[in-house]
């Protein structure tokens, strides 16, 4: 039976990240995506200005309304969401949703700095989020934020320990993105109390809706039963490629060309 996950974030109606990317890249990996658009914006937020309209009356209506017509999910993925509000009436509908996978992105931060309009309360609201996950996806600056940590250059040793916390604090699996080691760059995965970490070519530039693709292949992997390094690494390598694909367009700065890569999922459905 082929399966169904939900994947909650906002809809930039321009940029490449977000719900533009999950969308496609959920359903090339052969599974059913339904949307939950949780904030309209104009484009995202890393360009010099942007609009952006919060929907949090319909997302109460919208989870009212799916629990009416017995809508559920085999699982569920969460991005960036808005504000603390909108996470809250998440929090508060997760076990309607699914009673399956809840994988957690905290997207939040980047580089060390929160995105823009993000505070201390919504960094609080995402950290009761992540209390419902089976698994969390944090970069470092996001596992800081969590942690309450300053965000700095991290050893292997450290980011080990970083993981070893956050699995600790919110009691799931995680995994843990941008961590160094040298001149390669790697996702530390932990799972069922192993830690393994697979190292990649670092990029020399990063571009802005990376880690929804990520977040995305992750998903649609882990629900096709891989398990969580193979997931993860398989996602990995996808942004590589998207972001190669990328640097030899000067002119494309907001995203990273995907489109082209997406018959290199086909061959993970199950
Ligand atoms: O890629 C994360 C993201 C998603 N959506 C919006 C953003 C960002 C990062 O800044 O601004 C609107």
């Amino acid at each position: 039976m082929s399966k169904k996950i939900v994947t909650i974030q906002d809809l930039s109606c321009f940029g490449q990240c977000s719900l533009t990317v999950a969308l496609p890249v959920i359903s090339a990996l052969g599974v059913e995506a339904a949307v939950l658009p949780t904030s309209l914006l104009s484009n995202h937020t890393m360009f010099s200005a942007w609009t952006k309209c919060d929907l949090d009356a319909e997302v109460e209506s919208i989870f009212d309304m799916w629990q009416k017509q017995n809508i559920s999910y085999d699982g569920l993925v969460t991005g960036y969401i808005g504000n603390s509000n909108l996470v809250n009436i998440i929090i508060k509908n997760i076990k309607n949703l699914t009673s399956g996978l809840v994988i957690i992105d905290p997207a939040m931060a980047d580089n060390g700095k929160l995105y823009p309009g993000f505070d201390d309360d919504y960094v609080n609201s995402i950290s009761n989020l992540c209390m419902q996950a089976d698994i969390i996806l944090p970069n470092l600056s996001e596992a800081c934020l969590l942690l309450g940590k300053e965000y700095k250059a991290f050893t292997e040793k450290e980011c080990q320990q970083i993981v070893l916390e956050l699995a600790k604090k919110y009691s799931c699996n995680v995994v843990l993105k941008g961590v160094t080691k040298c001149k390669k760059l790697g996702v530390m995965v932990l799972e069922n109390g192993e830690i393994k970490t697979y190292y990649h070519k670092k990029m020399e530039r990063s571009y802005h809706g990376t880690g929804d693709i990520y977040a995305s292949v992750f998903a649609g992997m882990l629900i096709n039963g891989y398990d969580t390094l193979t997931s993860a690494s398989v996602a990995a390598d996808f942004v590589v490629k998207c972001i190669q694909d990328t640097m030899q367009d000067e002119s494309h700065f907001y995203g990273v060309h995907f489109e082209k890569n997406m018959h290199l999922l086909g061959k993970y459905i199950k």
